[in-house]
């Protein structure tokens, strides 16, 4: 497994679960002397100026890029793939896939999450899903061009109301008319909707794609209760061997959380550092 932390390009999403803030060239700098292998991105769009110099900076800091997020389709747009009217799902679906194009050249995943949007109250769940379900199938395949996946991240209940649970992702992963959309698996989504988070993990298997590797409190890993041991231990035993990218508050600040989540990552695995 390779380590990854997380950049936040995208003022509107202050508040939030990310690492590294604003600054692309610092983070990679930072993120390259603290020894993790790749950053995780999430820009504010497909045109974010940022992504232009993307390319050389992880050349020039040895990094590799994790994956990014969509996110800013909704936090900037209030664009879903899940939306009713035709024209804003239409949006959303070139959103993502100039997402899918800026990941997809540097040989990363694009990240569906709150990009699934949800279900109106009172409204019938049904035809939300088919939505999803026929976004997701149209994603997977044109992610496909690049050798890259599609994930998709299931969020906790304040997140949304369609995809909670590894269960819930499997369940609409299966029925998808693609196999190229896998599982995002979020720790701090987990412990609070999973009855067993090793046994969701086990669940999951093969079709973890990508792990957001966080604690309890959605603090760096080690900053909360998990127990990082049994989540491990599961991973090895299905076969897992892409990111744990730290998407963490940058509690108590950037550098002490990226400095504790390798910190964790070394002790979890003395041989791959
Ligand atoms: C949001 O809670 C989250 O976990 C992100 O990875 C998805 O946009
Ligand atoms: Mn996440």
């Amino acid at each position: 497994m390779r380590s990854s932390v997380t950049v936040s390009l995208v003022p509107e999403a202050r508040g939030g679960p990310f690492v590294f803030w604003d600054q692309l060239g610092e983070a990679c700098a930072q993120a390259a002397s603290l020894g993790f292998d790749a950053i995780e991105v999430f820009p504010s769009g497909p045109d974010d100026p940022a992504l232009i110099i993307l390319p050389s900076l992880l050349a020039q800091h040895s990094l590799r890029l994790a994956a990014m997020g969509t996110g800013a389709g909704w936090v900037k747009h209030q664009l879903t793939l899940t939306n009713p009217d035709p024209e804003v799902f239409q949006r959303a679906m070139s959103f993502v896939k100039g997402i899918i194009d800026q990941a997809g050249r540097l040989g990363a995943p694009a990240i569906i999450g709150s990009m699934q949007g949800r279900n109106a109250p009172g409204s019938d769940r049904v035809p939300t899903l088919l939505r999803l379900k026929d976004a997701l199938t149209e994603l997977g395949d044109y992610a496909a061009q690049h050798q890259v996946p599609l994930l998709l991240e299931p969020l906790n209940r304040y997140e949304t109301n369609l995809i909670n649970t590894v269960d819930d992702g499997l369940n609409l992963v299966a029925s998808l008319g693609t196999t190229n959309v896998k599982l995002l698996v979020d720790l701090f989504h987990m412990n609070i909707e999973e009855t067993s988070i090793p046994l969701a993990l086990r669940a999951a298997g093969a079709t973890i794609g990508h792990v957001h590797f966080v604690d309890t409190n959605r603090r760096a890993a080690g900053f909360g209760h998990l127990d990082y041991g049994s989540v491990i231990g599961i991973l090895k035993e299905v076969g897992y061997k892409g990111y744990l990218s730290a998407e963490a508050l940058p509690w108590p600040d950037s550098i002490s959380a990226a400095t504790q989540t390798i910190a964790k990552f070394k002790e979890l695995f003395p041989r791959e550092t």
